[in-house]
């Protein structure tokens, strides 16, 4: 695949209501969109940074200045055999697995184009549909919260994911299992806590949850081995992992008895199934995060989390529980089983809509310029 061209985009797509996290509150989706074009096709990969760097230390803003600057550059103009092929060219360049991602998941979808392949087949996935949940945000009030889930229950969601933060935590999950009873239920503290704080998870312990999602530091995989040791219920690391060593490091001090994977959290989709591949020989189970991606992003994910080893529901819900309106067509939909179908046309698998996506477009270059 010769790269002949590259089109950045900072797109900003409203969202049908707020996100909130213990870290902040989102209710519009700004991301980076990356066009590539090779051979006569296109292919879109998704950089689900955010505008400020609270999730991991990647914004659009950082986003675009690697990939303008450093990342394509070294693509334009050169012809890249396979995907994972662009791993080793950028390696040199630290961290901004993001940037990275966005790149290489076009490059995944211009290949599979080309091998007339669906994307979840060029990876290694055997699935047709992938078991999901939602993820839900924190909500004024815990009777708000309740009102949000049930909601999402009666959508035919099965698995139920809430944020939790200090305050709002063993009272709010004890409050979810009296309103539901015996649903799929797991938290996400996206790192609030500290070791001090392990008697609010030992209290959650009785509330048999499916996992707790990176309670401690992103950076802090010893913490999390003492704070495991101490639970029944497994630890689930997401922002904690950024390579497939981080995983084996994880792994190897009981640091986590599951695993998140978010390809763009660690710079691409190679380094996603390289992280599954591990897990499963490690037989540690993983599932699909996600970061609010727009379709694009999502679909990319759906192939990915079509591996063996995704045996936990994924964060990918469908296109109207995030957007009113999504960039692809047909929109991401859920099955009556709690599962989204694959795409399994060739590539992507969807069609991206050029009209919304330039509606959407609050920033737009092209390279070479
Ligand atoms: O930690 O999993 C997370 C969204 C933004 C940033 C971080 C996270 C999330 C989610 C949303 O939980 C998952 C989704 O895309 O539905
Ligand atoms: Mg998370």
């Amino acid at each position: 695949m010769k790269v002949s061209r590259a089109e950045l985009r900072h797109v900003e797509l409203p969202m049908v209501f707020p996100f909130e996290t213990s870290f902040g509150r989102e209710s519009v989706k700004a991301c980076l969109l990356v066009r590539l074009f090779a051979d006569g096709l296109e292919g879109w990969g998704e950089v689900p940074a955010a505008h400020a760097p609270l999730y991991n230390e990647e914004t659009v803003g950082t986003a675009w200045h690697i990939l303008e600057t450093f990342i394509l550059p070294l693509i334009l103009g050169r012809d890249i055999g396979h995907p994972r092929d662009f791993p080793p060219l950028v390696r040199h360049l630290r961290r901004h697995y993001m940037a990275k991602a966005g790149v290489e998941a076009a490059l995944w979808a211009l290949y599979s184009q080309a091998a007339r392949l669906p994307l979840a087949a060029a990876l290694g996935g055997t699935r047709t549909r992938v078991a999901v949940g939602v993820s839900v945000g924190i909500e004024p009030t815990i009777d708000a919260l309740l009102a949000r889930i049930e909601a999402f229950l009666g959508q035919g969601y099965r698995r139920i994911k809430i944020k939790i933060k200090p305050g709002w935590d063993v009272d709010v999950v004890k409050a979810v299992r009296r309103a539901f009873g015996a649903i799929v239920l797991q938290v996400d503290a996206n790192s609030a806590y500290s070791l001090a704080q392990t008697e609010i998870f030992q209290a959650m312990d009785a509330s048999e949850l499916l996992l707790i999602e990176q309670p401690l530091g992103e950076d802090d995989i010893v913490d999390h081995a003492h704070l495991q040791a101490q639970l029944r219920t497994p630890i689930c690391l997401d922002e904690s992992i950024v390579t497939p060593a981080d995983a084996r490091k994880a792994i190897g001090l009981g640091s986590c008895r599951v695993i998140n994977i978010k390809a763009a959290r660690m710079g691409g989709l190679s380094a996603g199934v390289a992280t599954h591949d591990l897990c499963l020989s490690a037989q540690i189970p993983v599932w699909c995060g996600g970061l609010l991606e727009t379709g694009i992003g999502r679909a990319a994910n759906l192939a990915l989390a079509s591996l063996p080893n995704f045996v936990f529901p994924a964060d990918l819900s469908a296109s109207s529980r995030y957007f009113r309106e999504d960039l692809i067509a047909p929109p991401v939909t859920l099955n009556p089983d709690s599962t989204i179908t694959v795409p399994s046309d060739p590539g992507l698998g969807v069609h991206v809509i050029a009209e919304r996506v330039d509606r959407h477009t609050v920033r737009r270059a092209v390279f070479p310029q």
